[in-house]
């Protein structure tokens, strides 16, 4: 056991964060048996997630311990899965060390179904992971399905081998507790616990699960999903999930590079490196980390396309790590069409994933700024700017002379060195290029004249839930251009990534400056959010509205009727352009 000092040592929660703040990006890795059948059992092609390949296919529990069998990844090399991890920038690895389907990856006496006890590997590679990791420098992180367990008569969800009848209790004082002791106790310091969808756990049981990790390694952070109710120490978006905006606290996206996590053999569909570096600074730029996964197969080895991928994002990052590794959220609430923006103390950084050919304008910036240059530019030459501020207007202005060709076709970033805190003019900006960009995150959303709160933190952005059509939102925005502008009301995909789903034909009606119009979200326009990747925004065309001369406004966007369905209207923001 922990001796009772090192027990009771207290730790503050910025202290217990501050190395996870810090990384920012990490690996998480989603290997056990399920590697083995790699989406195919019995020669068909079973859908879906590989680890979840027990229960799509209802293996039953005899035959799926068979694979324990033919277990031999002998191609594993510890060094390696680790050098990958950091050669991409990453500071954390999180690895499952007991999936769904209940198998451990690591040695447990609490059940011989175990890597070591019951393949003809024997090894434990939870143990030499953990041995490179201390030495690489690199957070060991272990995910534990603590609900969830298929090989279990009294774990959650095995429900075509074991009687409905489950003492759930049982399995977490014979198994569950006994094996987060093991992975606590016998591997060093460990980063974080991730659990993971927590079912029917209730409150007590979920509390004595973090009270047992505060009690065994008061240091290790315990992850969105513990369930109960029970507060974690950060919050998990939905997988895969970018949300529109940024979130206050402690928030992390796990994702796939593919469309699984755990190796599947057809499974190619891998996203491009350019879409995962801008994902990493965009995700960064809303305050959340990216935790990214691979599946390794069955002889132990990482696809040549997931290190092919992470090592481009490395490359990247060995240029423009500074402005991930301990940045915060951008003091801009939203994203910018251009890109978004990061911050550490005297600095931004702006990351532009398209590069203007005439320079860029920041709107509504209030701060001093002292220099401004590439990160990319070792010589850190200074790069001409001008800060303006339109007085009748009360409005702030910066313009950047940038270079005419992107130093990174992906992704630049333009640093700036900053006097003080960034402050930001509170009213929205008509941007350069004349559009006014009203998101959802800034709106004030009332009910009657009540002020209720809409979500826009999962999935492709768009609003969580709205199914209560006397929810209105209004912004007030400031336009310098007097004229007549478009609209384009902005609804997103949600629902699963592996069949995106979408919902259509609300009756809204939009009011600005005396004048209105009712309209119908249909779809005009689909458009790839790289920023979601599997959640595209689709564009309604609404009616125009004139803004005679320059001065602020305000715009209520109010639900007349909503179409039937679950999803609700999933409105994300609107645009006015300019119309010519
Ligand atoms: C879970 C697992 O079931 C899955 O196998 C994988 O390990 C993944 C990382 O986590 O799946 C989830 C859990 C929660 C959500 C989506 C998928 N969610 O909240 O949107």
């Amino acid at each position: 056991m922990i001796p009772e000092l090192f027990a009771q040592k207290s730790i503050t929660q910025d202290e217990r964060m501050q190395w996870w703040r810090d990384a920012r990006f990490g690996m998480f890795i989603h290997w056990g048996l399920y590697c083995i059948p790699a989406g195919e059992w019995k020669g068909k092609e079973i859908p879906g997630i590989g680890e979840w390949i027990m229960k799509r296919a209802l293996i039953p529990v005899a035959e799926y311990r068979e694979l324990a069998k033919q277990f031999n990844p002998v191609k594993f090399n510890a060094h390696d899965f680790v050098a990958t991890a950091k050669n991409a920038g990453m500071k954390y690895l999180t690895i499952t060390a007991k999936h769904h389907e209940g198998f451990a990856m690591f040695k447990s006496n609490a059940s011989k179904y175990n890597i070591v006890n019951a393949t003809p590997y024997g090894k434990d590679v939870i143990k030499a992971l953990a041995d490179e990791c201390h030495k690489q420098g690199i957070k060991l992180c272990f995910y534990y399905s603590q609900s969830r367990d298929w090989n279990e008569p009294n774990g959650l969800d095995n429900d075509w081998d074991f009687p409905a009848q489950r003492d759930f209790q049982k399995y977490l004082d014979e198994k569950v507790k006994p094996q987060l002791t093991e992975l606590l106790t016998n591997y060093g310091p460990i980063g974080l616990i991730w659990f993971d969808t927590p079912m029917t756990i209730s409150k007590e049981q979920a509390q004595s699960l973090k009270d047992l990790v505060r009690k065994l390694q008061p240091e290790c952070i315990i992850s969105g999903r513990i369930g109960g109710g029970i507060e974690p120490d950060y919050a998990s978006t939905g997988d895969n999930a970018v949300p529109a905006t940024i979130i206050p606290g402690d928030w992390e996206t796990p994702a796939t590079l593919n469309d699984t996590w755990g190796y599947k053999k057809n499974d190619n569909n891998w996203k491009p490196a350019e879409d995962v570096t801008r994902l990493l600074f965009d995700i960064a730029s809303k305050g959340g980390n990216y935790l990214l996964n691979v599946g390794p197969n069955s002889e132990g080895l990482i696809p040549e396309a997931s290190v092919k991928i992470l090592s481009k994002v490395g490359d990247w990052m060995k240029i423009n790590g500074e402005c991930i590794y301990g940045s915060k959220a951008s003091p801009f609430t939203v994203e910018f069409p251009w890109g978004n923006i990061t911050q550490k103390p005297g600095k931004l950084y702006l990351g532009i994933f398209d590069w203007p050919k005439n320079g860029l304008e920041i709107e509504g910036l209030k701060t001093k700024i002292k220099k401004i240059y590439l990160l990319s530019d070792k010589t850190r030459k200074a790069i001409p700017f001008k800060e303006t501020y339109d007085k009748t207007f009360d409005h702030h202005r910066l313009k950047i002379d940038l270079p005419s060709v992107a130093p990174d076709k992906v992704l630049s970033v333009v640093a700036m060195d900053v006097e003080g805190e960034p402050q930001v003019e509170e009213a929205i900006c008509q941007q350069a290029d004349g559009q006014v960009y009203l998101p959802g995150v800034l709106a004030k959303s009332m009910k009657g004249d009540k002020a209720v709160k809409l979500n826009f933190s999962s999935r492709g952005g768009g609003a969580d839930n709205w199914t209560d059509p006397s929810t209105t939102l209004t912004w007030t925005f400031k336009v310098e251009k007097p004229g007549v502008y478009k609209t384009d009301i902005v609804t997103s995909e949600k629902g699963s990534a592996e069949s995106p789903t979408w919902q259509g034909d609300h009756l809204v009606k939009v009011s600005a400056n005396g004048q209105e119009f009712q309209t119908k979200i249909v779809a005009d326009q689909k458009v790839y959010n790289q920023r979601s990747h599997y959640w595209s925004k689709i564009f309604s065309n609404g009616g125009t509205l004139k803004f005679d001369k320059p001065g602020t406004y305000t715009l209520t966007l109010a639900p007349v009727q909503f179409s039937q369905g679950k999803l609700g209207f999933t409105f994300r923001e609107i645009y006015l352009v300019p119309a010519i």
